[in-house]
């Protein structure tokens, strides 16, 4: 029987239909005869969604306009564009749906209509009948509605809408690691420093809460060192010497500590109040690229918060390249909206986004650039605080393998890695050199992480 052998997963037609139908006239029809006639219907129209409440079966009970609708929706980027429709109370939609992206796509509509699979630069018309109220959408292809696919029609006159997605008050905001961060967004450079032949590197480090977005409409109160989390990346040579002057410019207390320096932490990382500066000089005596951090506790706050950042100091064989990048992995485990992290969520280990270089997805969006045959080297620090990052580049092989102070690959050997897996605080580089022009993909290859945001591209030209 077609109601046993529907795909859908979760309860049965007939059990979700009678948890949200609306209520019926009873004359002549028993309810439980109602309910079955009521999901025949449903069940031959189509595969229901989980969509809980939608109501559906009362788009029915306005008056009809007699006027027709017609929308032109694109699926492109694992959206649809656009992804909400207002149409008037009554009216009769049509959607028009056009895919640009080089997957295959549907639309689904949660009353039942819905279009056939269609592949790029196919158009394919959905009659989505008489709109009386709010109706969820989505592409039914495995993933893609959780990755965020899906489409709100409402009317002028609907209320309540569930299209209204808006965070409720002391809630942190949706993180959408698709979103477009929009036109004027201009990603971190990720150009690395050049080593210069400076041998004693002064600098002030200014602690900074700043509000600042880390993802396309998603604003954090950050505890950054010079404004911006990562901090700035600092490079030196084996045998230099650092002078760092840390001003806590914050409300609370803060200090730091500097993996590249091997020294007592009792006097250089005691935390400082507001206001106070303290100064820290450690001479680099080992190669690697390193972490620093706040030291503070909970150091899980203040890292989880943006107080983090990186130190090169070059191996002393390092050979020169075409192309360096450096890449910072973290993770946001965000608090309200324009309000520092949740603490509770650092500590069960959920973060809502991962990111390169303090933003969601940045470089899918503003690609790092690469010339085909150049050499490339990509340093790379897991500033955690939580999570183990696999960076891997699709189409391409790390011919030289640089981690925590020692070459585990270098050029010429049989031998290449796809990844290179980094613990928190860990860090080093990976060399490649693209075969032909393309969109080289970059990830963190631990997926989930990939998908909120731990994710970019390399146009090869
Ligand atoms: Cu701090």
């Amino acid at each position: 029987m077609a109601l046993t052998s529907s795909p859908a997963p979760g309860p049965s037609i007939v059990d979700r239909q009678a948890g949200h139908a609306p209520p019926r006239p009873s004359g002549g029809f028993g309810v439980g005869i109602a309910l079955v006639v009521l999901a025949i219907v449903v069940g031959a129209m189509a595969q229901r969604g989980n969509d809980p409440g939608s109501p559906e079966l009362a788009a029915v009970n306005v008056p009809e306009t007699g006027h027709t609708t017609t929308v032109s929706v694109v699926a492109d980027g694992m959206r649809y564009h656009p992804d909400t429709i207002t149409v008037p109370a009554g009216d009769r939609l049509i959607i028009e749906l056009s895919n640009r992206d080089n997957r295959r796509h549907d639309l689904v509509l949660a009353t039942g209509p819905r279009t056939e699979t269609v592949g790029q630069d196919a158009t394919v018309r959905l009659d989505a009948g008489i709109i009386g109220g709010p109706v969820e959408g989505w592409c039914s292809l495995p993933g893609h509605r959780q990755a965020g696919m899906t489409l709100t029609i409402t009317t002028d006159t609907a209320t309540g809408s569930h299209a209204d997605h808006t965070a409720s008050p002391g809630s942190s905001a949706p993180v959408d690691a698709m979103a477009d961060p929009g036109p004027e967004f201009v990603a971190r450079d990720a150009t690395a420093p050049r080593t210069g032949s400076d041998r004693v590197h002064r600098l002030e480090l200014g602690v900074q809460e700043t509000v600042r977005e880390v993802a396309p409409g998603v604003r954090q109160r950050l505890w950054t060192f010079n404004g911006t989390a990562p901090g700035p990346v600092l490079r030196g040579r084996v045998g230099d010497t650092f002078e760092i002057t840390l001003i806590n410019d914050g409300s609370i207390d803060h200090g730091i500590d500097f993996h590249a320096g091997a020294l007592a932490p009792d006097e250089p990382m005691r935390p400082i109040d507001p206001g106070e500066r303290l100064t820290y000089r450690f001479t680099a005596t080992k190669a690697g690229i390193w972490m620093y951090h706040c030291s503070t506790t909970p150091m899980l706050l203040h890292i989880g918060n943006g107080m983090f950042g990186a130190v090169i100091i070059d191996p002393p064989d390092l050979a020169p390249v075409d192309r360096e990048y450096v890449l910072v992995a973290s993770e946001f485990y965000l608090g309200p909206d324009g309000e520092p992290g949740d603490l509770d969520k650092m500590r069960a280990e959920q973060p809502d986004a991962v990111v390169f270089n303090g933003y969601v997805s940045q470089y899918a969006h503003r690609p790092l650039t690469a010339t085909a045959g150049e050499r490339v080297r990509i340093w790379l620090l897991d500033a955690g605080p939580n999570r183990a990052t696999a960076f891997h580049v699709v189409g391409a092989h790390f011919d030289t393998v640089y981690r925590e102070g020692r070459y585990e690959l270098r050029p010429g050997e049989p031998g290449a890695a796809q990844i290179l897996d980094l613990l928190p605080a860990g860090g080093g580089f990976v060399e490649t050199v693209f075969p032909e022009a393309g969109n080289y993909p970059f990830v963190s290859h631990v997926m989930v992480d990939a998908e909120r945001g731990a994710r970019g591209i390399i146009t090869v030209h």
